[in-house]
């Protein structure tokens, strides 16, 4: 298992602090998803199932149940059945379960029975909803409370061994960038670059964290572009969104390039006034600062930046906005948030998401989030006015920061970023 017992054992411990006496927890695993008739979707367990026992089977349930200050947890697992072991593969079973980080082990065939006398014997009923669809029938006439509050604070602040597979995946996730970089010529389908992105996970024993974004040109405008089918033009940017998970745990990475290796004068303008802000966001990055003083801060560069280059006249108010809501017209070509929390899912757990009430969650020692302002001029956007030199440009520069008291530390850094270094390197290898 990717942590010691002990680890799971405090992670529970610390969500059961927080569940009153007389209380059961329902945590259930993801259900197969079926793409079209016999063939599934790979399997991915979910999230908060994986934080809290690392059972990565399907069709799990975790119970804790609580009488007083004691709780004892039971992992509901599919039994050893050698007819389905044949096509699935060997399972683990009830007795192999026990060397999982929980008290008991029981056959998912017996959860029906178990449930009825759990809910007759505890006047509390937690349960995550939403995950498996047979969980949330059978509690449907139940009154069920949501422990997500509790596990979502305790996954927002990373362990040093969670920190150093997000490490792991960040520099895998780095990796696959510059192999792409190298080998980028004009011509080049986005596809190819998806291809050297994901071999190199694949290389690496990891796999992409969510479907990769390659987008050369004018689709780099689009924000989750996921199509990776037309070829990239000379003189055109190609934008790369991907990232890959390290027992779960996620990196999400994105560059921006000259596919040709050199950035036109308008690139370069659009391409320094993203980094600018991005390098400030970053800074921004301080245990104690609320989470919108990293949008904050981004956008007042790009707001700023939009003037100088003449795309907006010079009225700060007009193009920011409201100082609080930052609701002006620099929206137009920065539509999205600076960043969410990463861990086990991409787009993490912790609030800290753009439209949050006041200003998000507080940044503290061990969060990891990802910064990435982004200026999006597309080609085909008939509703806004800018000059034609920026027509086709899009530009996102996203690394992957833990805070820590000492600062921000950039687990992306090892991913070209600079004019230089990205010039350098584009094109190296044929
Ligand atoms: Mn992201």
């Amino acid at each position: 298992m990717p942590f010691e017992r002990s680890e799971y054992i405090e992670r529970q411990n610390k969500l059961m602090q927080n569940i009153p006496s007389s209380s059961v927890v329902f945590i259930p695993t993801n259900d197969v998803s079926y793409r079209s008739n016999d063939v599934s979707y790979p399997f991915r367990p979910n999230s908060y199932f994986l934080y809290l026992c690392g059972w990565e089977e399907s069709e799990g349930i975790l119970v804790f149940t609580k009488d007083s200050d004691d709780y004892n947890s039971t992992l509901f697992v599919s039994p050893r059945d050698t007819s389905k072991e044949i096509w699935e593969g060997v399972r683990i079973g009830v007795e192999g379960a026990l060397e999982w980080p929980v008290t008991k082990a029981e056959s998912i065939i017996d959860f029906e029975t178990n449930l009825t006398q759990l809910l007759n014997e505890f006047r509390n009923i937690y349960s995550l909803s939403g995950i498996s669809r047979k969980l949330d029938s059978l509690l449907e006439k139940q009154e069920v409370s949501d422990p997500k509050p509790f596990l979502d604070k305790l996954r927002t602040i990373k362990s040093p061994k969670e920190i150093e597979y997000m490490s792991v995946a960040a520099e895998i996730g780095s990796v696959a960038k510059i192999s792409a970089m190298k080998k980028s010529k004009p011509g080049i389908g986005e596809w190819e670059i998806q291809a050297i992105i994901e071999s190199t996970f694949l290389n690496s024993r990891s796999n992409w964290s969510f479907p990769s974004i390659v987008g050369g040109g004018d689709n780099a405008t689009i924000l989750h572009y996921k199509s990776n089918h037309s070829r990239i033009n000379d003189g055109d940017l190609v934008l790369v969104d991907s990232g890959c998970e390290v027992f779960g745990y996620a990196s999400d990475i994105t560059r921006t390039w000259p596919i040709n290796g050199k950035f036109t004068d308008p690139q370069k303008e659009i391409y320094d006034l993203v980094l600018r802000a991005q390098l400030a966001g970053i800074a921004s990055c301080i245990s104690g600062n609320n989470w919108s003083s990293m949008h904050r801060t981004t956008t007042k560069i790009i707001a700023q930046g939009l003037i100088d280059l003449g795309i907006f006249d010079n009225n700060m108010d007009e193009v920011l906005g409201d100082s609080e809501r930052l609701d002006g017209r620099f929206q137009s070509f920065f539509m999205h948030g600076t960043g969410h929390f990463l861990g086990l899912d991409v787009h993490d757990v912790g609030g800290g998401r753009r439209g949050d009430k006041d200003n998000g969650p507080m940044l503290k020692s061990g969060m990891v989030v990802t910064v990435e302002p982004g200026l999006y001029f597309g080609g085909w956007r008939s509703d806004i006015v800018f000059p034609s030199r920026y027509s086709g440009i899009g530009v996102r520069i996203e690394d992957d920061v833990l805070i820590t008291d000492e600062g921000p530390v950039v687990l992306s850094s090892k991913c070209p970023k600079t004019i230089d270094e990205i010039e350098d390197i584009v094109g190296s290898i044929d």
